[in-house]
């Protein structure tokens, strides 16, 4: 559990045990609890994992089917690698990286002596865990109170619904959760963050609409401060980053946090919708520009039958995919594991 990993804090139940237990009782108590609580962990794993599974539905039709296709009773020629690298381009995977991959296939085929294509499978999910595993990182560990996060990205690609998603894990392991409606800009953006801030029962900083978000952000942080809370999610508005003014605002809004905070934000995550194709990659780089990204949350992969892209972001970005948003509930926000991934994508069963 992150935040318990992270903080030592104990779910509720862990906490409110009794103190004055005679002594069997109580470890007979713990250690059942301790079962229970490795069962809890084994099945949710096994939910999440079923939950990227059916989140990687298309991507996994329309990419691995078609690799199994082409590799079935083939011998390894390079007409094979042609059309493998067409398979990758196809699901997003961008020319580079997938010029990339196949490269590493070739190479490995003439080592390994690989004749027939059906072994190339392995290799080619091998290969990709590699790339996906090239720039990982998980959410960074907390050291201090308020852990910062702001969100960032272009419009509607999922940043408020990532921030509830965010909220109810961090929620869930009884961390005091403070949310910021910095989206001032779009009609009903506030409105929006306060449905979720009332539906998880977390505390909410808003404006008025038409504010200056650099002061929603300044509010917030100091008010996180005061109450003590565990976790500050400052949500942004929508922009497009070709909109040079726009995201000059967003490095004021990122200046104002860190400088109230005294030190940098834990994360700063751009929000990255998998069905925009190539341009993911150009937000990156352009959102790298304004403001430190330490992170993507990739969302809707259930919707795309080209997840690919998260690969051309490992491999061409210096930033590590950190979420996935495989659906709209709340527990379809997902760490991202690079073996789970290539694992739910070609099929195999999570040992
Ligand atoms: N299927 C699916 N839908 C998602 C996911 N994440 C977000 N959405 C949907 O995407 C739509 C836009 O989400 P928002 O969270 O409002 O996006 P936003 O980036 O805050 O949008 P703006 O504030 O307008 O810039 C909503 O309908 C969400 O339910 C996901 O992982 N899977
Ligand atoms: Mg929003």
């Amino acid at each position: 559990m992150f935040w318990k990993r992270m903080f030592g804090k104990k779910p509720a139940a862990e906490q409110t045990a009794p103190e004055q237990e005679p002594e069997q009782l109580q470890e007979q108590q713990q250690e059942e609890q301790h079962e229970q609580s490795v069962e809890e962990e084994q099945q949710k794993s096994s939910g999440f994992f079923k939950r990227l599974v059916s989140g990687l539905e298309k991507t996994k039709q329309q990419f691995v089917s078609k690799v199994e296709q082409i590799t079935t009773g083939r011998k390894v020629d390079e007409s094979l690698f042609e059309e493998l690298e067409e398979v990758l381009i196809q699901a997003d995977c961008g020319v580079t990286t997938a010029m990339f991959l196949v490269d590493q296939l070739r190479d490995r085929a003439r080592e390994e002596k690989i004749t027939a294509a059906e072994e190339l499978r392995k290799v080619l999910m091998e290969e990709m865990v590699a790339l996906l595993e090239k720039n990982a990182a998980p959410l960074k560990t907390p050291e201090e109170s308020p852990y910062v996060i702001m969100v960032v990205g272009v419009n509607g690609a999922g940043k408020t619904t990532t921030i509830a998603k965010l909220a109810y894990r961090f929620k869930q392991e009884n961390a005091k959760v403070l949310l910021a409606a910095g989206d001032t800009f779009r009609a009903g953006a506030i409105e929006q963050l306060g449905v979720w801030a009332q539906r998880l029962n977390v505390d909410l900083i808003a404006h008025q609409e038409g504010a200056d978000p650099a002061a929603v952000a300044f509010d917030a942080v100091n008010a996180a401060k005061a109450r003590g809370s565990d976790v500050l999610i400052l949500d942004t508005a929508g922009r497009l980053q070709t909109k040079v003014n726009l995201m000059s605002e967003l490095a004021k809004v990122h200046r104002v946090v860190q400088r109230e905070l005294g030190r940098d934000l834990d994360e700063v995550l751009l929000v990255v919708d998998a069905t925009t194709g190539q341009n993911a990659l150009s937000q990156g780089k352009i959102f790298a520009e304004a403001v430190p990204l330490t992170g993507i949350a990739l969302t809707k992969l259930d919707g795309t039958a080209k997840g690919g892209i998260v690969l051309a972001l490992a491999n061409e970005l210096d930033l590590a995919v950190k979420l996935v948003g495989v659906g709209e509930q709340y527990e379809d926000l997902q760490d991202f594991d690079a073996r789970s991934f290539a694992a739910a994508l070609f099929g195999e069963t999570q040992e």
